[in-house]
């Protein structure tokens, strides 16, 4: 064992963990760590690989993804609010931790603090006295999962947000957080920082350069002297680095290691090879279009395929896994996820119940020694793994499997405290009396997760490393048999407010194309060429009849064609004969970019129009030469929607 590898270790009490656990597990003779390696807190989160998160807060009663700042707290009013229901929602999917949103960028805060008064304390929610994030850690903990905190940077309520004064107040709501809850497993840091808010009553723009404004290192290590195990998420220098998208998709390989610079997206997603930093991927998404729950979002749930295919792209290769889960108004997960995330889980625990590599027998090309036989693939142990001797850095391993063994989804792990050593692999299977490749990939990483198409019927599985620079460390080759998980019916939306599109029609429109955004299907899109403030886009919609229109909503492309943007902001009007016409509303989209999310914009005032006319002037990243958008909806009072039949 290297020096590096063993302070490491040592430090970490893995060390002798190791000993004890593995009488034959020899340090000496083990290869040495090759680049980057993981902290013992990363080597922990490694191993978490699934976890909810949770957005819950004002924002789930105003309708809304991003709260002002000047919400009152009294609107935060769960009727049932129940945390074991929904941890045992995310249970059910095989989450191992919770992570909720202490605080989302409008600054309430769900928890008692006396930091501000612009918390729990004052609302309704059991008279003040309550504590959403102490209730939540409890149910957390009775069901055996770990709690993290979510606790957003930006504060579009907090007068001093811009100034030093603000950054006193963030580290003491860090130190509150990191106190008062038991052991915190991670602490999410959001990238998402400075623009407009209320602040205080400014209600003006704020910019600030968010590495220098926080000084991020001396933040991450004030949660470290609190938590020491809690793994930080986000900004350089934290432990844990974003994917790059919220669609919950690392790159395909995802390497766990990046250069030490500023965060940079596309190198995100797949991370760098050979990179300076063990900062590996946490890939985020949420169970619904939005990260905070919409009663007009019940019908689009992930199904419990999409959660599959959300874990073979995340957990599958390497990452770990964050799905958001929002709770209704009454403070309970809905029953159209609750039943996804029941199937999805079940599948996923049928699938992965029996190792069909048990039983096996392994042999290698070249053994390292008997502490790192060929059979430590097999022994379904974290912390052996077989290894060659020095400078053999294409070995291969085979396993003889016992007859009648039939397996679809393959699984791969590296021992990562020697750093990701494998840079190429392939996998054989023996059928039919000839060795047929299954499959050739980039990077094990914590693990690689390989589904087949049909079943594989072999006597003899094997492993060929492609290419490495060092010898490797293979800690698991495990075989399973897919079990497909139960459909779920189909949702209804149960939101009556929002008007139905058909009879609607395109009156007139800047680009062709426009029937694409009021077709209910959010995969047609209407593309245009990037408005500017002189040649904006615009769209006039007829609604068939006069209704009591109370806002419109837009929904942007989840798979935007050609590198097209959503766009950054609108201006909405209104008409009752399609002549005259009323400003509705006017403002930027929250976080459209990066969440993709149907965004819903109240007018001031519920008004009597039969026309919609939208207009666009910018994308919403800048320098975007196309924007896109998949549909546009609206929405009445609950007086004007249609009473059920
Ligand atoms: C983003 C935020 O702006 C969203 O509202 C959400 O919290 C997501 C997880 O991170 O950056």
């Amino acid at each position: 064992m290297t020096e590096f590898s063993r302070r490491t270790l040592l430090a970490s009490g893995l060390v002798s963990g190791l000993a004890s656990a593995a009488p034959g597990l020899a340090a000496d003779g083990a290869p040495a760590a090759w680049g980057a390696t993981p902290s013992p807190r990363q080597w922990a989160w490694h191993g978490h690989e699934q976890y909810a998160f949770v957005h819950f807060s004002i924002n789930t009663f105003t309708d809304k993804e991003w709260g002002y700042g000047d919400e009152s707290p009294s609107l935060f009013d769960p009727t049932d609010f129940d945390p074991d229901q929904i941890v045992a929602a995310a249970k059910s999917a095989n989450m191992r931790g919770i992570i909720l949103t202490a605080k989302h960028h409008d600054g309430f805060c769900l928890w008692p603090t006396m930091l501000t008064d612009h918390c729990i304390r004052n609302s309704p929610y059991k008279q003040g006295k309550g504590d959403i994030v102490g209730e939540m850690e409890r149910a957390a903990r009775r069901a055996g999962l770990m709690f993290g905190l979510y606790l957003s940077p930006w504060d579009r309520n907090h007068p001093e947000y811009g100034r030093p004064a603000y950054i006193d107040y963030y580290r003491k709501q860090v130190v509150e957080l990191c106190t008062r809850y038991g052991e915190l497993f991670e602490f999410w840091f959001d990238g998402a920082n400075g623009g407009d808010g209320y602040y205080g009553g400014a209600r003006e723009t704020r910019t600030i350069d968010a590495p220098k404004y926080y000084d991020w290192p001396s933040i991450i290590a004030l949660v470290h002297q609190h938590q020491p195990m809690a793994c930080t998420f986000d900004p350089l220098g934290s432990d844990i680095r974003w994917v790059g998208n919220e669609d919950g998709v690392a790159g395909d390989p995802c390497w766990p290691t990046m250069p030490n610079h500023p965060y940079v997206q596309t190198e995100g997603n797949a991370g760098v090879r050979g990179g300076a930093l063990w900062w590996p991927a946490e890939t985020n998404t949420s169970i619904r279009p939005g990260w905070f729950y919409h009663a007009d979002e019940d019908a689009k749930v992930k199904s419990p395929k999409r959660l599959l295919r959300y874990y073979d792209e995340s957990v599958g290769r390497g990452t770990n896994m964050h799905l958001n889960l929002p709770p209704d108004r009454r403070g309970r997960i809905a029953d159209p996820d609750v039943a996804s995330l029941a199937s999805f889980g079940a599948a996923m625990r049928a699938t992965l119940a029996s190792n069909l590599a048990e039983g096996a027998v392994a042999s290698a090309s070249a053994t390292r020694g008997p502490a790192f036989a060929a059979a430590n693939v097999l022994d379904d142990r974290r912390d052996s793994y077989w290894s060659s001797p020095e400078g053999d850095t294409t070995p291969s391993l085979t396993l003889d499997l016992p007859p009648g063994r039939s397996f679809d989804l393959i699984r791969i792990r590296e021992y990562l405290p020697l750093g990701v050593r494998v840079t190429r692999f392939a996998v054989d299977a023996f059928t039919d009396g000839r060795w047929q490749t299954l499959a050739e990939r980039a990077c094990i990483s914590a693990q690689r997760i390989i589904r087949l198409d049909r079943p594989v019927s072999a006597r003899r599985l094997r492993l060929r490393i492609l290419d490495a620079p060092v010898c490797p460390a293979i800690s698991e080759i495990a075989l399973f048999r897919q079990v497909a998980p139960q459909p779920v019916a189909a949702a209804r939306s149960s939101d009556r407010t929002i008007l139905s599109p058909a009879g609607w029609s395109i009156v007139a429109a800047s680009a062709p194309g426009g029937e694409a955004l009021i077709d209910d299907d959010a995969a047609t899109v209407w593309t245009i060429d990037a408005p500017t403030s002189t040649s904006p886009a615009t769209v006039t919609i007829d609604l068939a009849r006069a209704e009591t229109l109370a806002g419109f909503s837009l929904t942007p492309s989840r798979a935007p064609p050609n590198g097209s943007v959503p766009p950054r902001g609108y201006r909405a009007d209104t008409s009752v004969d399609g002549r005259v016409w009323q400003a509705g509303a006017s403002g930027e989209f929250a976080n459209i970019a990066y969440a993709l999310a149907t965004q819903r914009i109240a007018f001031a005032q519920p008004r009597t129009a039969r026309f919609l006319r939208l207009r666009f002037d910018a994308p919403a990243v800048a320098g975007a030469t196309r924007v896109a958008v998949a549909g546009i909806g609206a929405f009445t009072t609950p007086q004007g929607a249609p009473q059920p039949r």
